[in-house]
């Protein structure tokens, strides 16, 4: 499931503005904290907007995050993030801004408990990436890229999203949860190679 390319095509999330940016201009390694109980509900594709749901329903989701840390070594950009619960069908999208770039254009998203899949805007599929992902209550999921993957930037900003099928069977809603709000993307800082 792509859907999340779609969130991140908005507007909101192209501008690419920075929650946060201040102080240390550059890192090689940042964790972002994230807000609890700030889950969304969308009707469907076409619902970009949404509906905040109450903080159990939140919970429950299974896309709710906690935070997301980006290390960028000499070879690899490792990613990580936490949730409150973590489900086994939860989808999640790990965005990339590359060389200073004001939007997106290198996406990761995991395809089942052990892999994951760099793609590009268009949707091309660049590589194949291993995932750890644990379940449950505080799960979380990781994944090591290799920087020739992302075309060894130099520099680059991440940003994460998750979604899941409210009940995949009876309809096309889903939870949404991304870092900062649908309205204000929070990208770290930008990290230089380690
Ligand atoms: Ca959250």
């Amino acid at each position: 499931m792509r859907r999340t390319l779609r969130l991140l095509a908005t507007t909101a999330l192209a501008t690419g503005l920075v929650v946060g940016a201040s102080g240390t201009a550059f890192a090689q390694k940042t964790t972002v904290k994230e807000a609890s109980g700030d889950v969304v509900r969308f009707a469907d594709e076409e619902d970009l907007e949404g509906t905040s749901v109450e903080d159990a329903e939140s919970r429950a989701s299974g896309v709710d995050i906690k935070s997301f840390t980006a290390d960028h070594t000499k070879t690899r950009l490792k990613v990580s993030a936490k949730f409150r619960v973590l489900k086994d069908d939860t989808f999640v999208t790990f965005a990339f801004r590359l060389n200073g770039q004001s939007e997106p254009t290198r996406f990761l998203v995991n395809v089942d408990e052990e892999e994951a899949v760099v793609y590009r805007s268009n949707g091309q599929d660049v590589c194949d990436v291993p995932v750890t992902v644990t379940t449950g209550a505080n799960g979380t999921i990781s994944a090591s890229i290799n920087r020739k993957c992302l075309g060894y930037p130099s520099k680059l900003r991440v940003a994460v999203a998750a979604d899941r099928y409210v009940n995949e069977a009876e309809s096309d809603e889903t939870y949404g949860d991304i870092s900062g709000t649908y309205d204000k993307i929070t990208w770290t800082k930008s990290l230089t190679r380690g």
